[in-house]
């Protein structure tokens, strides 16, 4: 028998190269891992994998139809994973346009060769806990309004929409998850968990070679995440595109193929993944320089908003000795921040049986003892 063929764009990403190497480990399927391709193209998320004959780099842009078209109707895939995306929630001010054109138009591109080619392809965008913007109310759950903050959140908003719109009008398998931050030794080095534990790397190393050091530059560091390991969201995506329709009495109930394929459509879920923990950029911060057993004082213990100096930067934290550790600067600020991300996945947990396992410790562990490592083999 054929083996079935997945798609997963942004294979080159954190969660991409995990979900290929979830499904290489764990079932029989192609993968078919779609990067675009540079000048300078190098992927070092794909080293434990590239090799796997099952596996297989394949070109596509999410800013080019044709590319998208092309590749779908070659490879006629059983399931599309689309994770890449303009995923950087801070540049989306500075480039609104372009990341609604890879964040949301890109996935009308998917959705159309989709539709055209290969119907019966079952589709999974990339959605975020983003979405939900200035929170109503925490945890947040699948009933959350759609309230976005940034261009990014409102590109995925759209793209939600344009997901609901294929399902109800075509009867696609399409779905689109939501997603709360997921972190990794992968994790791309402009997000605030790889800056910290990079800086506090490059620190560490400094201070046992008996070197000065220049400190961590921050943003806000008060708002809060539901972080968790992305190892363990891609077990969440894999179910969310399997969701089993016997459960769905009304799909049952039909014996002609095409009225399932509707009834199917209308009963799938969009499950939030989220670790239903919320901690602040400055917990995040203490663990990580606990982890590499630097001890640090806390210069603004009252948590007072931010007073800049006039560089525009606000010290947070220090060494023992006085030394600035983390500061804080205008230019990593926002104009509009979502203050307080805290996931409810009690509908994931209850019908996917799915439950992250990583906590938050480990998953600072994690990220610091890996970047120790870079630092030491480089
Ligand atoms: P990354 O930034 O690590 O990966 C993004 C991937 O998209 C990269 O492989 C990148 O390729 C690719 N990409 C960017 N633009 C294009 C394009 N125009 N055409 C084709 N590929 C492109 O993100 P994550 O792995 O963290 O996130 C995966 C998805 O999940 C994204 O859609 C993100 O918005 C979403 N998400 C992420 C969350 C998180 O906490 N990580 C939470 C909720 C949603 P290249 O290497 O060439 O840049
Ligand atoms: P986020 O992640 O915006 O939640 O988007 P990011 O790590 O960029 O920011 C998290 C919080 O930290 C604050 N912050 C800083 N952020 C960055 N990047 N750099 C800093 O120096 C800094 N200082 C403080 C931010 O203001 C913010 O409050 C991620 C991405 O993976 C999205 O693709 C995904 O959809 C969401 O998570 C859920």
């Amino acid at each position: 028998m054929n083996k079935k063929k997945v798609i997963i764009t942004g294979v080159t990403g954190q969660t991409g190269s995990y979900m290929a190497e979830f499904l290489l480990k764990h079932t029989d399927v192609e993968v078919y891992g779609a990067a675009r391709r540079t000048s300078s193209s190098s992927f070092p998320n794909l080293d434990g994998f590239i090799s796997n004959p099952r596996f297989h780099l394949v070109s596509m842009d999410l800013g080019d139809s044709q590319s998208v078209d092309n590749l779908v109707a070659e490879i006629k895939p059983d399931y599309f994973i689309n994770l890449a995306a303009q995923s950087f929630v801070g540049i989306s001010w500075d480039m609104p346009e372009y990341t609604f054109e890879i964040d949301a138009v890109g996935v009308i591109r998917c959705l159309e060769s989709i539709r055209k080619h290969v119907p019966d392809c079952r589709f999974y965008n990339a959605g975020s806990s983003e979405e939900f913007g200035d929170v109503q109310f925490t945890p947040q759950n699948e009933n959350h309004p759609y309230r976005a903050r940034s261009p990014y959140g409102a590109a995925k908003i759209a793209a939600r929409q344009i997901v609901k719109v294929y399902r109800d009008s075509y009867h696609l398998y399409a779905v689109q998850g939501l997603l709360f931050n997921h972190e990794s030794e992968r994790r791309g080095p402009e997000f605030v968990t790889r800056k910290i534990t990079m800086g506090v790397a490059r620190i560490k190393n400094a201070i046992d070679k008996g070197q000065s050091f220049e400190p961590i530059v921050l943003g806000n560091l008060d708002s809060m995440r539901d972080w968790s390991h992305a190892q363990d969201f891609v077990l969440g995506i894999w179910l969310m595109l399997n969701q089993d329709e016997t459960t769905f009495w009304n799909v049952r109930e039909s014996k002609n193929p095409v009225e399932q394929k509707r009834r199917l459509a209308f009963n799938l879920k969009e499950y939030i993944l989220a670790s239903g923990e919320c901690h602040s950029i400055r917990e995040f911060v203490e663990l990580a320089f606990k982890e590499a057993g630097i001890a640090i004082k806390n210069v603004n213990p009252d948590k007072l908003p931010p007073s800049f100096n006039p560089k525009g930067v606000q010290v947070n934290y220090t060494t023992e000795e006085g030394a600035p550790l983390v500061v804080s600067s205008k230019e990593f600020y926002r104009p509009a921040e979502v203050d307080w991300l805290q996931g409810d996945a009690l509908m994931a947990r209850t019908l996917l049986a799915w439950n992250p396992l990583i906590p938050f410790p480990e998953l600072v562990r994690r990220m610091v003892v890996n970047d120790l490592r870079l630092l030491e083999k480089s």
